[in-house]
């Protein structure tokens, strides 16, 4: 044998060893069951892959939500509806609202604020093949969300003098599509040194006997650790290191599914400073008690978020006595946070590691003789954290209301709710707003939906203000007619 072969064989047998022995211990000895027949590359790779697993804590994870009583491990005790600083046309104070949109410029200004998108999960509902930052989601050019993040990213970088980072958070599902796509479309128009990329981590899935399972016979089924995984991802890929380099102390978070959101907020930012908060999320009205948004409460004097699924019934459902749901704060997952919050959540302190969920789902793996089983129903769970169970956690958290029609239409399912579909005529339906308030006259049905389809770029105006004053600009603004891209 080779020199090289012959070490890398002596040292995969002895990192095996001990390894197998610990799986062995811990009752998940199987992972190694096809050692024999793996070349040594397999072998290495599936030492690298077992090493990695914390093996305690999938026993911990194994008794409590596999097993457990309560396997979705929720406490739903002493459960409040959490107020909300309503929109100045809701009743909110507008020399309030003034003052912290001011207050996020000069932060903008100051360059102390960076854009964050989680962007590592599969978006298996909208049976996209491809990271779903690469969907085509705009009415007429079908620019991908990346490019209209990167867009929107530009714009405020632009108009506040500072370049504004852009950390992405990807997976090991997508991470090299994803940063090729980038490559591909030379960053849509940004730095290249101001956009990261990093990858979360990953946990083993288990069966319903809490056995890891193989995805393959030389490798485990190790799938993302949910977006709550950003937190420590943020600290151990250097993202929190650079943004202390470089003055940033405030991240805006969003997910990747939504092309309305505003990337970034000034008002937002503002409101979220002011009140020295380290972590802050927007809300809107839930359309009804079953919508797929999670619940603002308040728990015993802290803030948390609800998942809807977790909900109960007859509190989703419970109304005041003018008939408005009691729980009516649903969170669209974009928040505000403070650096010094991620590297307190993301470090290795056990007091403030967030809780793991179980997601039962369709996983990949081997029957016993080794060959692939992609199962027709759930086989398993996944264990995934949430980033908004950090709320708890953060001093002073402020929940702000949004508008729904300038700020959250998400591309979740092929079809119905949250579809393509609804997004094109949401993103239609915003645009069509700004021209009115420019005094266009456009033609719509009584949803405000147009007649015609166009497009603003983000880069021409990402806002109805700045659309206002961009449209008085010109000299001769176009008539609005059927793909019309205003740029
Ligand atoms: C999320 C919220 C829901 C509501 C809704 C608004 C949860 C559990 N629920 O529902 O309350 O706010 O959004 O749209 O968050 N992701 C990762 N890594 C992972 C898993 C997910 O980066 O391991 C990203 C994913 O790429 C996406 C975002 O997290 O950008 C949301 O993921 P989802 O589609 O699973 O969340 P959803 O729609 O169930």
């Amino acid at each position: 044998m080779p020199f090289r072969a012959c070490f890398l064989y002596i040292r995969s047998m002895s990192t095996h060893a001990a390894l197998k022995e610990a799986f062995e211990q811990a009752g998940q000895g199987h992972v190694f069951r096809f050692w024999d027949r793996l070349i040594e590359e397999e072998r290495e790779a599936l030492c690298a892959q077992a090493a990695q697993i914390d093996l305690s804590e999938i026993d911990r994870l194994v008794k409590e939500l596999v097993f457990g009583d309560d396997a979705h491990g929720i406490d739903l005790s002493d459960l409040e509806p959490a107020p909300f600083i309503p929109l100045p046309q809701n009743g909110g104070n507008d020399a309030e609202w003034s003052k912290a949109r001011q207050l996020g410029e000069e932060a903008l200004q100051a360059g102390r604020v960076a854009a964050f998108v989680v962007a590592g999960g599969q978006g298996t509902r909208l049976g996209f093949d491809g990271p779903k930052g690469t969907y085509p989601v705009t009415p007429v050019r079908k620019h991908s969300l990346f490019q209209v993040f990167a867009e929107k990213i530009k714009a405020a970088s632009d108009r506040y003098g500072k370049t504004i980072p852009w950390f992405i958070m990807t997976s090991n599902l997508n991470y090299e599509p994803t940063v090729r796509f980038f490559e591909q479309h030379a960053y849509f128009g940004l730095d290249e040194d101001s956009v990261h990329f990093f990858q979360q981590g990953l946990m083993p899935a288990v069966d319903y006997d809490g056995k890891i399972l193989l995805e393959t016979p030389g490798r485990i089924a190790m799938t993302p650790d949910g977006h709550g995984g950003a937190l420590r991802a943020l600290v151990r890929s250097g993202a929190v290191a650079k943004m202390e380099e470089s003055g940033i102390d405030v991240l805006s978070y969003f997910q990747v599914d939504n092309p309305l959101v505003k990337c970034i907020d000034p008002a937002f930012i503002g409101f979220h400073l002011q009140a020295n908060s380290e972590m802050s999320s927007k809300m809107l009205p839930k359309r009804h008690s079953k919508e797929k948004l999670g619940h603002f409460c308040i728990q015993r004097d802290k803030t948390v978020i609800v998942e809807y699924s977790d909900m109960p019934d007859e509190l989703a459902e419970a109304t005041d006595e003018n008939g408005t749901l009691r729980y009516l704060a649903g969170s669209i997952a974009i928040h505000t946070m403070s650096r010094d919050f991620i590297k307190r959540m993301g470090g290795n302190d056990t007091a403030t590691s967030l809780p793991f969920h179980r997601a039962d789902k369709k996983i990949l793996t081997v029957t016993d003789e080794g060959h692939p089983m992609q199962p027709e129903s759930p086989n398993g769970v996944k264990f995934e954290m949430f980033v908004f169970d950090a709320l708890p956690f953060a001093k002073q958290p402020v929940i702000l209301e949004t508008a729904r029609e300038d700020d959250f239409s998400p591309v979740k399912n092929a079809e119905g709710a949250d579809s393509p579909q609804t997004c094109k005529e949401d993103q239609l339906r915003e645009f069509t707003r700004w021209l009115k308030a420019a005094g266009v006259e456009i033609e719509t049905d009584g949803t405000g939906l147009p007649a015609v389809t166009f497009e603003i770029s983000p880069l021409f105006a990402d806002s109805e203000t700045t659309f206002v004053d961009a449209w008085s600009k010109l000299a001769n603004p176009p008539a609005i007619s059927e793909g019309l891209v205003i740029e």
